[in-house]
């Protein structure tokens, strides 16, 4: 009996069908961030991030310096993840080989070689505004920027991100979901935090305002606690897009690593989604004043796949990666993390849930605690194995070939 019969034989014993767990876990698609492969620079002139809270640290050789060595890396990163993709784009990843554009004039035309790549690779695509790394974010301030001029500057970038975002979903014929996320916050205590929200709200509702097709452009908002040099102060905090997301009926997108250490952001999926109609996450992982470091195969993780699962909210929660190393291989950042998120939600969908909810139901919290500690160690690994072997993809042991392998052939040539 090979282990994945064996595996079959515990999982049925449980009441849990493998195979539908293996067809859902080929199907629910999981966004891969662009940004990894070159440290969120993007291919504008600048690429200086500072001033927007973010901070990409380490000097791993290999970065992407323009899109087509993008595009190999995603490639080369596709080449090892089994099961269904998206790629989620920054504006600033335009392909603008026919000149400079200004952020608030990009459109549709300098993303179309991406659209053609993604449509090639089956792949959906999504996006975002970029409200950082540009003279008039110089300060951290955007949306919130108490000069009018300089918030319609970011509200028109918006617009036309939006614009975007339903042009790539019709092309696709598969909606692009369009996140805005903006810096802006302060350092030290302010001394007026009510202002900078009732603008960020007008912005907002004048971004919104602007008219746009929502079969195949979602709008999500992202929510963060602190940035670097935003300690003090986000005006886009998790009240307020909660909030604000609620009223509109708009996406709220949630991102790991924008909470308070201890909080869960698995314990919040339920609630938001009695509110509202989808929600974004960005699968990432927090440590101390960092937010972005590479996913793992974690508890935080493996809870927020849980939680997706018991609410039966697949279709409702978009799942995305979003975090940055340059200290490691970048090709490796992106594959263990979407192979980290994909096997959370094999667990996820690996666990006894009859069995859990019968116990809970009849009140049986003893046996309801057995459960959850037996389901961590049943043998859902051999069902992971038997998935890369199906989609004839290496097993994680074999993975670092692979990356070397890529490393020594086309990374190292980058000088
Ligand atoms: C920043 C947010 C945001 C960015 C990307 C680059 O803290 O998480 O999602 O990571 O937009
Ligand atoms: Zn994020």
């Amino acid at each position: 009996m090979t282990s994945f019969d064996f595996a079959i034989r515990t999982y049925t014993s449980l009441g849990v069908d493998v195979e539908s767990a293996l067809t859902t876990l080929a199907r629910t698609p999981i966004a891969l961030h662009c940004w990894q492969g070159d440290d969120v620079r993007g291919f504008e002139r600048s690429g200086d991030i500072s001033g927007s809270g973010l901070a990409v640290t380490g000097n791993y050789p290999g970065r992407a310096r323009d899109i087509s060595e993008l595009r190999a890396d995603l490639d080369a990163a596709l080449a090892l993840l089994p099961g269904a993709h998206r790629l989620n784009l920054h504006a600033i990843y335009g392909d603008f080989s026919s000149g400079r554009v200004e952020r608030d004039a990009i459109g549709p035309e300098h993303f179309a070689s991406w659209i053609s790549w993604c449509s090639e690779r089956s792949l959906g695509m999504d996006f975002n505004p970029t409200c950082f790394a540009h003279p008039n974010a110089a300060s951290g301030l955007t949306l919130t920027h108490p000069e009018r001029k300089i918030r319609e500057f970011w509200i028109r970038h918006c617009i036309q991100c939006r614009q975007i975002g339903e042009h790539i979903g019709r092309a696709l014929a598969n909606p692009c979901i369009t996140n805005i996320w903006i810096p802006d916050g302060m350092k030290d205590l302010p001394a007026d935090r009510l202002s900078f929200r009732a603008r960020l709200r007008d912005s907002l509702d004048q971004i919104l305002a602007a008219p746009c097709d929502n079969t195949y452009n979602i709008d999500a908002v992202e929510s963060k606690l602190f940035g670097i040099g935003s300690e003090s102060y986000v005006a886009g905090s998790h009240e307020f897009y909660l909030s604000y997301a609620v009223q509109k009926q708009i996406t709220l997108c949630l991102d790991a690593g924008h909470f308070h250490p201890t909080e869960s952001l698995a314990d919040k999926i339920s609630s938001a989604l009695l509110f509202l109609p989808r929600l974004l996450l960005h699968v990432s992982r927090g440590i101390r004043w960092d937010s972005d470091h590479v996913v793992l195969l974690d508890d935080p993780t493996i809870d927020i796949m849980r939680e997706i699962v018991r609410c039966a909210a697949l279709d409702r929660v978009h799942i995305g990666l979003d975090y940055f190393d340059a200290s490691i291989n970048r090709i490796a950042a992106w594959v263990i993390g979407a192979r980290a998120a994909r096997k959370a939600l094999l667990i996820a969908l690996l666990e006894p849930r009859d069995r859990l909810r019968t116990a809970e139901a009849a009140g049986d919290y003893t046996t309801r605690l057995m459960l959850h500690e037996a389901a961590k160690s049943l043998p859902w690994s051999a069902v992971w194995e038997e998935f890369c072997r199906r989609h004839n993809m290496p097993t994680d042991i074999e993975l670092p070939e692979h990356i070397k392998n890529y490393e020594a052939k086309v990374l190292l040539g980058r000088k």
